[in-house]
């Protein structure tokens, strides 16, 4: 039987486990990739595991989340950053360089390979045909030591692309109209393949636009063929040589299909607060905007640049808008900046941005109280802004440019139309400007480099054994859809990311500030802590905070109705069991402050999928499950991966 491009890749790395949908597989991994505000806990654990030198073929350390540098500590971060790099065989891409998806699409990402990167975003290198995957930093740094990745076996959802796109759409409303049909639910173990006829018609940038929202919709990574598309884009990088074909076999088997036309596409956007609240941008038309910014790992590529310059070359965006423009990467400001897109886009009213991560993760640019932001990037939870009552609106270049000009939201269709604005139809430029002179390459022999270890900089994260019993009280009941920002709040916070301890203080912060303080003191009386969550918990970000921190304050269960992937996989890594209502309904019967007692529960685990608990305050039993592998229990039982890679001197 023919093979999809998934099957491919799992069989070249395939290292160990059952190749069957829903098992977990080990897979080895040839590249990775951390950000700051998860690279510090990630080195931190990678030293910890005390290898001397990574064993992948390429590891990059970006520097792109925290970059405003209020007070001492994102600066301490990136001496340690830069140092521990240099120490380990690790490049490093220094503050300034650009977003790490963006710039690792540029410079390092390669069809047939193996990616996994400690962001959620790291699926961008599938618009390249690699299979790129978010985790959590711990993951990373096993990887980095050398140890397989562990992967559920995944379905394969193909999506056919048909036609090509019309003038005035784009990328963006490929995966806005994606997240339409699939929704950010119920897709976790699934990888998106792309595949048809449309393929062709997109180029890499696009692809990777595709890519990277993808992980809105909670799948494990997604993935395009490498074409000559992609050759003609490597070469115009200057690494023709790492291009190989990829594709699927005609005879491939799929788990689902789905079509999409991309000839019938129109302009559309995601509505607060949920990237899958999709709806055409002509059905919000009139709306008053106040805000547009334009960037982000999704959308700052050299094509997204250039074509908002076109569009604005000459006219002045509204005076209602506040306008930002963060370029997604060095390579892409120094060609806009030659090529005067950035004069055009200053004289149009813009302010220029850092190449940073920027407002997308809510360091800066927050919306006024109750405003309306258009933006182009992948996330609109709320808060995420900064602004708590602000509406964000995810849409493509063309739809904020249109936006920017009318100071309210509008179709590009319909403004091009009005304003007489020819498309910009732009291309990948046949060779990009190559200076890789920000992107610092390990020392020779690392063993001298010393590592600058500021007071920012903490110590790995410890977590003890599970008890024998869950003697606990559910400290925190919480809805569907809790996302990490929720639960572990980056923005003003970000910079607290090497210190445990401190950023602890912040769990659920925008949900119950009085969470961490009554947790602390629960931990304090000898008390567990459960946290009970309803559909999609942990939806989101990668950043393994969400589970360190609420680790750190003592809780050691979270009942759900269901959680997304990378957040699953990273309570268990630090030791917090991920349990399932086994009855739905029992969500309802629990209140917050119930106390909970999940008796025997080290046994229970390894005895089966399920597990008896009782709710002491309201006299009643109640049955949770499990998924977890005999591996999985292993690490939960020795109180997180760490603490049972020592014990068992092996990954
Ligand atoms: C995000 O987009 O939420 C982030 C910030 O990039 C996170 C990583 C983090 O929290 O550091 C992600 O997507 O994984
Ligand atoms: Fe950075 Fe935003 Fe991309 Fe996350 S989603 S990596 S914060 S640009």
């Amino acid at each position: 039987m023919g093979k999809n491009i998934v099957q491919k890749i799992v069989d070249a790395h395939y290292e160990a486990g059952d190749r069957k949908s829903g098992k977990e597989i080990a897979v080895r991994i040839d590249q990775t990739l951390t950000q700051d505000a998860t690279g510090t806990m990630a080195y931190l654990q990678f030293e910890a595991m005390g290898v001397p030198r990574v064993k992948t073929e390429v590891s990059v350390s970006y520097v792109d989340h925290n970059t405003l540098q209020e007070g001492f500590e994102n600066a301490d971060d990136h001496l340690y950053l830069q140092t521990v790099a240099a120490r380990h065989g690790i490049r490093f891409s220094r503050a300034g360089n650009g977003i790490c998806h963006q710039v690792h699409l540029e410079r390092f990402g390669a069809p047939g390979k193996t990616l996994l990167g400690s962001d959620s975003h790291t699926p961008t290198g599938g618009g390249i045909g690699m299979m790129a995957i978010g985790a959590g930093g711990l993951d990373v740094a096993v990887a980095m030591a050398g140890g397989p990745f562990y992967m559920t076996y995944p379905r394969v959802i193909r999506v056919n692309l048909t036609g090509r796109l019309q003038p005035w759409v784009a990328a963006k409303d490929v995966i806005l109209k994606l997240l339409e049909i699939l929704t950010t639910k119920g897709n976790v173990g699934c990888i998106v393949e792309y595949g048809g006829d449309g393929v062709e018609t997109l180029s890499v940038p696009e692809r990777a636009t595709i890519t990277n929202m993808g992980a809105e919709l909670g799948v494990t990574t997604s993935i395009f063929p490498s074409d000559r598309v992609t050759k003609t884009f490597l070469k115009a990088q200057g690494r023709e040589g790492a291009w190989v074909k990829l594709k699927a076999d005609p005879s491939a088997k799929y788990d689902r299909e789905i079509g999409i036309d991309l000839s019938k596409l129109e302009p559309m956007v995601a509505m607060p607060h949920s990237p899958d609240n999709v709806k055409r941008v002509r059905d919000l038309s009139g709306k008053k905007v106040d805000q547009v910014l334009v960037g982000s790992c999704t959308n700052a590529s050299y094509k997204d640049i250039t074509t908002l310059a076109r569009i604005l070359s000459g006219r002045t965006v509204s005076t209602n808008v506040s306008f930002g423009v963060a370029p997604g990467s060095r390579q892409v400001l120094q060609m806009a900046a030659r090529e005067s897109s950035i004069a055009t886009l200053v004289g149009a009213g813009a302010r220029i941005l850092e190449t940073a991560c920027g407002f997308c993760i809510g360091a800066g640019q927050a919306p006024p109280s109750g405003g309306v932001s258009v933006r182009t990037n992948n996330r609109n939870f709320e808060g995420r802004s900064g602004t708590r009552d602000a509406g964000i609106f995810l849409v493509s270049t063309e739809t904020a440019a249109a936006c920017a000009l009318k100071g309210e939201m509008a179709d590009p269709r319909d403004v091009a139309a009005e304003m007489g604005i020819p498309y910009p139809d732009v291309k990948v430029p046949g060779k990009f400007q190559i200076d890789d002179t920000m992107i610092l390459p390990p020392a020779e022999d690392g063993s001298n480099v010393p590592v600058r270890r500021g007071p920012n900089i903490g110590k790995p994260p410890e977590s003890a054994p599970l008890p024998e019993t869950i003697r606990g009280e559910v400290a925190l009941k919480v809805g569907d859809k809790i996302t990490t920002d929720h639960i572990m709040p980056a923005g003003a916070r970000l910079k607290y990311r090497s210190n445990i301890a401190k950023y602890a203080e912040y769990v659920f912060e925008g949900v119950d500030p009085t969470f961490s303080k009554r947790a602390l003191e629960n931990k304090a009386r000898g008390v567990h802590n459960v946290v009970v969550g309803a559909l999609s918990y942990g939806q989101g970000s990668s950043r393994e905070h969400a589970a360190i921190c609420p680790s750190h304050l003592g809780v050691r269960a979270v009942i759900t109705r269901s959680f997304e992937r990378i957040h699953a996989a990273n309570l268990i890594n630090f030791g917090i069991v991920p349990f399932l209502f086994a009855d739905e309904a029992d969500y309802d019967r629990i209140a917050q402050g119930d106390r909970i007692e999940i008796p025997n529960v080290r046994e229970a685990i390894r005895k089966g999928s399920k597990v008896k608990a009782r709710n002491v305050t309201q006299g009643f039993d109640f049955d949770v499950t499990h998924s977890l592998t005999g591996r999985q229990i292993d690490i939960i039982l020795a109180g997180g991966r760490l603490a049972y890679t020592k014990e068992k001197g092996s990954f």
